[in-house]
This record gives structure tokens, C-alpha cells and sequence, in this order.
């Protein structure tokens, strides 16, 4: 699968584009029965420093990763051979390895306040498996906000906040500032959403009664360290022996490399402890 010239086209010019996602209903079915099976008891806390769980736990505390992340059923979303496809596209690079990809549970009366992931630039995927809309925190972004500086739209944020909280302080129990050129995206599991790394977003505070998920991943180019796993060392063979060809490929797994410095306190505080198998 590639993208038309249309969507790169809107991709290069918006900092994003919506497909209709290329997964299977068992697929999909088999990755949330294996959420239902994973989601602690409805009332009990569970430690979530990263903001990023409501009803998962984290593998470890103070880490991102719950068992599920990079587990057979969202691997295989992940690493849908359609998938590494318009990664390689994107990416224009024949060799990207898989970098993470993660499971975004958005609590109940939280919200993402506005940002940028990276000042680096690289395509992430986003599937928001139990759908989203305004009431349960889909996402915003500002169409165009990928190039060039964010400053204008970081100070027009600050001085929104200013005016209408009366503290600038960022508070993620409520929806951010509505800024006049942003445009929600409310999306089904059937959709894809594939943006740049750089496009200035946050999300509706969730108004629902419960976790809204959404999965999230990326890739890069061979030429940029920026590895945050080995990924021969954090899964099991058993899940290894289930990939295909391809996607073992993406995961560099017979390859030698320098995990980045860049996550070197997530190195030495989760190490060995993170693994992930079937399910
Ligand atoms: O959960 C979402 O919809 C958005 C999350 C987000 O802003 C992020 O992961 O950078």
C-alpha cells in the first residue's frame, strides 16, 4: 500500500492525513479482547507517573510501558506489512527499524495539553481502537503546525490560558485552550490517522466514564540513532517465532546497534525488567 500523490500532498502540507486503516476486524477484536482481559478492577489505583494509563499498569513504576505495548496482538498492527509499506514511503528509506509504540489510555477527566513530540521530524502512526470523539478526548492539531517554529502558537497558548483560567500553569484535568485555526479529529477504529512527529496537538478533555484507547508508534530512517529497544532482548522467542519475515526485519533483530543516550534514564531504571510476549 502507498499513498496516492493526493495524500502525501496533504501530508506535506498539513502535517497529517486520515486512511481507512488496513487491519482486519479480527485483528482489531483480538487486540481490545486482550486489553478487556489486561484492565485492573474499575476503582483500583494503579501508580501512573507518565499520565499515559488509567486501567493498565505499567510494567514497571515511573515507566511508559504496560505489558501490552509491543505485545503479539499490537505488534501486529504495528507491523502490518501495509504499515511498514507507508512507513518506508514516508520515510524514504528501505531500511527504518521500528523505534516503540505505545497504548495511550486517556482517564476519565484527563486531557493532552498542547505540544510537539519531537523537534525531530518522522511519521507516527495513531489508531484509536475504541474510537474517538470530543466527549471521550479525540485529538486536535493545528493543520500546518509541522513546519517551522511553534513559539507564535506556544505564547498564544500561554496568553489564552492567561485570559481565560487566569494562570498560564498547564493543567491536564482540563480541555487546553481552543485556538482559532485547530481542527478536532474525531476518528473510528476504522481509520488510520499518519501525521508528522512535529504538528502541534492535544486532546478534548475525557468526558466519558471510561479509558480511552488509543495506539500509537513509529519508525526511522537507518541513518538516525534513536534506538529505545533492542528488541531481540525485550521479546520473547515464543513472540518472536510468530513474526513474519518482514517485521522481524523492521525489528532489527540480528543487528548490531547503540540503543540512543537519549533514553538513558529509562535504560537505568527499567533495563532488563520490561519484556513483552503473546499477549
Ligand atoms: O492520546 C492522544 O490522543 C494524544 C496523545 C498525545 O498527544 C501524544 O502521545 O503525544
Amino acid at each position: 500500500m502507498q499513498l496516492s500523490k493526493k495524500q502525501i500532498n496533504s501530508y506535506n502540507t498539513f502535517g497529517y492525513v486520515v486512511i481507512k486503516a488496513p487491519y482486519l476486524e479480527s485483528l482489531l477484536r483480538n487486540a481490545l479482547n486482550t486489553v478487556e482481559a489486561r484492565l485492573q478492577p474499575l476503582g483500583k489505583k494503579i501508580i501512573d507517573t507518565k499520565g499515559n494509563h488509567f486501567r493498565l499498569q505499567p510494567q514497571v513504576t515511573d515507566s511508559y510501558w504496560c505489558a501490552l505495548d509491543h505485545s503479539l496482538p499490537f505488534l501486529q498492527m504495528e507491523l502490518h506489512h501495509q504499515v511498514i509499506e507507508l512507513a518506508k514511503q514516508i520515510e524514504g528509506d528501505t531500511d527504518i527499524y521500528f523505534r516503540n509504540g505505545g497504548i495511550n489510555e486517556l482517564a476519565p477527566g484527563r486531557s493532552f495539553l498542547w505540544h510537539r513530540d519531537s523537534g525531530d521530524e518522522y511519521v507516527e502512526f495513531m489508531h484509536y481502537l475504541s474510537g474517538s470523539n470530543k466527549k471521550n478526548g479525540c485529538l486536535r492539531v493545528v493543520p500546518g503546525s509541522h513546519k517551522g517554529s511553534i513559539d507564535k502558537l506556544a505564547n498564544q497558548v500561554q496568553d489564552l490560558r492567561r485570559d481565560e483560567w487566569g494562570t498560564s500553569t498547564p493543567d491536564p484535568h482540563r480541555a487546553d485552550v481552543e485556538l482559532p485555526d485547530e481542527v478536532s479529529l474525531a476518528l473510528g477504529p476504522d481509520k488510520l490517522l499518519i501525521r508528522s512527529s512535529k504538528i502541534f496537538h492535544s486532546t478534548w478533555l475525557n468526558k466519558s466514564d471510561g479509558g480511552r484507547l488509543m495506539h500509537h508508534w513509529l519508525f526511522r530512517p537507518s541513518h538516525i540513532q534513536d534506538h529505545r529497544f533492542n528488541f531481540s532482548e525485550c521479546l520473547t522467542k515464543e513472540l518472536i517465532g510468530k513474526l513474519t519475515f518482514d517485521q522481524r526485519q523492521v525489528l532489527w533483530l540480528d543487528r548490531k546497534f547503540k540503543l540512543s543516550e537519549r533514553w538513558a534514564n529509562e535504560h537505568e531504571r527499567e533495563g532488563d525488567k520490561i519484556k513483552w510476549g503473546i499477549s
